[in-house]
């Protein structure tokens, strides 16, 4: 071989191995998730800082690079018009495996074209295998924080003997989950506590996703977007009656607030939807919260703030179970104007054992809908889809009949 062709070979060879390289970099992860290194309680820390100081220094250059890149792709919430809102999800670690198929049907359906956050909250630190598998699904930036001890725990007024005794008659009752500690933990979080995370303070719009749910149509707008030009506070795609025995004293402390607060409720509330006879009692309609799309700062807002408050005092989470999806139903019933709550008719969903499904022929192919609409959900008897038409005068779909 030639002097001058073994030379040529070896350009040939530095050359691959630089534009193989600039390949790899450019390509790089489309998900923004790098391991957090702040030192804050709420946030969950990176790995341990490794032992030998020069790759410890390595790794900081990579990481400050990552960093940058992070901020060079994805301007910060809010900015240049996009939206300020978030996915956000409850989870525990073993809850991933079901979590992920909700988060792909979320990116399948509508996210991949939006690229919206993704926040995930736990009682525990998450593990770093569920950080990895749910980074490499979400298009937008991931963050993962821990809840604090204080909103997840008995408050000092509770009875402990008093809330065990009733865990016990409830589990004599079979009521479900009638004798979870942690799914009362769970409920009084979304109820009145999510909000105030420290990772969603820079958001304005949620939407929260639980495990093990699907979205059967295409979602072409940005809904966040949609909700905000709107002034939507609140989306809803399932609503139904409440079971119960989980909330006996739920609307007589509701009745307490708003007679102390009667400048909560605007004009045009919807205490229709939740009463039948101008507020003596509750009917049990509410939006099941598993799916909801709304406003950050209604619940930040001083009636809601008021009102949980109120509630958390009287002790219900825990004396008795009371849900999320009551609490927060009533209160957008009672304390917004109608108008700001929203029915989704076009977001096909399913919750174990409910389907929202579009019952619009036309609607359902040109989405690529993947659901049933015998299925549907809206205007059979337990639901409160019906009513919700009637109360706001909605016109329901021409052939609502042929699905009830
Ligand atoms: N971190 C954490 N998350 C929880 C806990 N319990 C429930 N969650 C989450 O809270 C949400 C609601 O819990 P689910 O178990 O789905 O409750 P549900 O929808 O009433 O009941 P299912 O019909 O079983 O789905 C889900 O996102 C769960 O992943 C818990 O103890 N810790
Ligand atoms: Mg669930």
């Amino acid at each position: 071989m030639a002097r001058s062709d073994a030379r040529l070979i070896r350009f040939a060879a530095v050359a691959a191995a630089v534009l193989l390289t600039i390949f790899i970099l450019s390509k790089g992860s489309t998900t923004t998730y790098v391991p957090s290194t702040s030192n804050n309680n709420n946030q969950q820390s990176s790995n341990a800082a490794p032992v030998d100081p020069a790759l410890a220094a390595a790794q900081k250059e990579k990481q400050e690079k990552s960093e940058e890149k992070t901020k060079a792709k994805t301007p910060a919430v809010g900015s240049g018009g996009k939206v300020a809102a978030t996915f956000v999800s409850l989870a525990r670690n073993q809850d991933l495996w079901s979590l992920i198929g909700s988060i792909r049907s979320v990116e399948d359906r509508f996210n991949r074209q939006f690229k919206h956050d993704w926040v995930f909250l736990n009682d525990e630190p998450f593990t770093e295998e569920f950080k990895r598998v749910t980074s490499a699904l979400v298009s937008g930036n991931t963050k993962y924080g821990l809840i604090p001890k204080e909103h997840w725990s008995f408050p000092e007024w509770i009875d402990l003997e008093k809330a065990a005794a009733t865990r016990e008659e409830m589990k004599k009752n079979k009521i479900i989950y009638g004798d979870s500690i942690s799914y009362r933990h769970m409920c009084r979080y979304e109820s009145g506590f999510f909000y105030r995370h420290e990772l969603l303070q820079d958001y304005e719009y949620y939407w929260r996703v639980e495990p093990d749910v699907k979205i059967y149509c295409d979602i072409d707008y940005d809904i966040f977007q949609w909700m905000k030009d709107n002034n939507k506070q609140y989306g809803f795609t399932i609503s139904l009656h409440e079971y119960a025995a989980t909330i006996e004293t739920l609307w007589q402390e509701t009745r307490t607030f708003i007679k102390e607060h009667p400048e909560y409720l605007p004009a045009d509330n919807m205490m229709d939807f939740v009463s039948d006879d101008g507020g003596f009692s509750y009917n049990l309609c509410h939006f099941w919260s598993n799916f909801e799309i709304g406003n950050l700062n209604f619940w930040r807002g001083k009636a809601y703030s008021d009102y949980f408050e109120h509630l958390d005092k009287a002790g219900g989470f825990f004396y008795e179970r009371w849900g999320d999806a009551p609490v927060h139903s009533i209160a957008a019933a009672l304390f917004l104007p109608r108008d700001q709550v929203h029915y989704f008719p076009d977001v096909g969903y399913y919750h174990v054992p409910f389907h929202n499904c579009p019952i619009d022929d036309k609607f359902r192919l040109e989405h690529k809908c993947m659901c049933n609409p015998k299925d549907d959900f809206t205007f059979r008897g337990y639901s409160c889809g019906q009513k919700f038409h009637t109360v706001n005068k909605l016109e329901k779909p021409s052939n609502w009949q042929d699905y009830s």
